[in-house]
């Protein structure tokens, strides 16, 4: 197989270099193929490989890759191995990051290789700071950048009311769009990079299929071959259009969208670090306590009591972080299989991370 038709995929360097010389000269005379998983929808696996503009290839798994989400997830490249008329996967390549959760004690794939994580959220009732937060620390945990966008901002007179609440979490992403509105979603383009990989997670309902489909041709055509891959949706029993399923779509411009269904319950994964990076706030000012074990309770000097007292630390904000660190122990706890993976990952994540920056640089330059 030709590996450069793999770039409009985002195929690059770092995934070349975990392939041997023997696995190479096999993808050179097609005995493997690579695929990056567009979707997965129960057994049914499906993938983009070098002829990708035609649509995707249905992978079959084999039994050690299984349960699938503990294994791979939408985003993530495989090797394939040609059986007959099928690809079965044979190898999973390391991610350069992995969006993950904890499910019924176990740790589920969400998305992999991203550049950006769209948390979408809505100017209505559905708006909740403390998800949002709980979202950002999964963000940082997983060492992708967050970008929060206010869907539905037709929806409301008060738009600076959602967005100071947003202003106030640790993020420097924030775009308030409304898929009603097409000039509203300009001021996305700045993420909307051909190549690059966003996922979109938040509520069911808040819009993330809508922003896909709007962001599907709306965005400044560029002179490219790149054919669109479009996105399969399922009716559900009310007969209303939901995403099932993750699944990867390209739009016009070549960039790569992970819709994913609504989400719950979201319960992080052993994300002290990025729990630390979504309160940074509340650990600089616990670093001013007069005691250095202080526990913020009764101490005098104690610099957080003083913060909520007089109103600069909002309360749900401190109560939230309180809430995901307690959740957070708990769930290291009773998932030890699935901690023991993750620690895992993190010592692979340190090895391959100058690795991602050197690859960064270039891409940059690149673009
Ligand atoms: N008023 C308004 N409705 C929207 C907007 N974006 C999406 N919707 C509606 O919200 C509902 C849920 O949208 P959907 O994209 O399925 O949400 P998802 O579950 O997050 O994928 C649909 O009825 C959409 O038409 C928006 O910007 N403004
Ligand atoms: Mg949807
Ligand atoms: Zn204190």
């Amino acid at each position: 197989m030709n590996i450069s038709t793999l770039q409009p995929l985002d195929w690059n360097h770092f995934f070349l270099q975990q392939t041997d010389t023997q696995t190479f000269e096999k993808l050179q005379s097609n005995e493997l193929l690579i695929f990056r998983i567009s979707a997965i929808h129960r057994s049914v696996i499906k993938g983009l490989g070098s002829n990708w503009p035609e649509g995707e290839v249905e992978l079959l798994c084999p039994e050690y890759f299984q349960p699938i989400s503990e294994f791979f997830c939408v985003g993530d490249w495989v090797i394939a191995e040609r059986t007959n008329e099928h690809f079965r996967i044979f190898k999973v390549l390391e991610a350069k990051n992995q969006l993950e959760r904890l499910s019924n004690h176990k740790r589920q794939l969400m998305a992999a290789n991203l550049d950006y994580l769209f948390i979408v959220t809505s100017a209505n009732s559905n708006f909740n700071i403390k998800r949002l937060e709980r979202y950002l620390a999964m963000a940082y945990e997983c060492q992708i950048e967050p970008v929060i966008v206010l869907n539905k901002i037709d929806l409301t007179d008060n738009v600076d009311g959602f967005l100071d609440q947003i202003r106030s979490l640790s993020v420097h992403n924030l775009a308030a769009v409304s898929v009603l509105e097409p000039d509203s979603l300009l001021s996305l383009s700045h993420f909307l990079i051909p190549t690059a990989t966003i996922a979109m997670v938040g509520s069911s309902g808040v819009g993330k299929s809508s922003l896909v489909d709007a962001l599907f041709t709306h965005v400044q055509k560029k002179q490219s071959d790149i054919q669109p891959v479009r996105e399969i949706r399922e009716d559900d029993d009310k007969g209303k259009h939901t995403t099932t399923s993750r699944q990867l779509i390209i739009n016009e411009q070549g960039v790569l969208f992970i819709d994913t269904p609504g989400i719950r319950e979201l319960q992080l994964l052993n994300a002290q670090e990025g729990i630390k990076q979504t309160f940074d706030d509340i650990i600089r000012l616990a670093q001013e306590c007069k005691f250095t074990n202080c526990t913020h309770q009764t101490e005098p000097g104690c610099q957080v009591l003083q913060a909520l007292e007089g109103g600069i630390l909002p309360l749900y904000h401190w109560q939230n972080h309180q809430k995901l660190l307690k959740e957070d122990a708990f769930n290291a706890r009773s998932a030890q299989g699935a901690y023991a993976q993750k620690q895992h990952q993190k010592t692979f994540s340190k090895k391959i991370f100058r690795e991602q920056m050197k690859y960064r640089e270039n891409k940059g330059n690149k673009k």
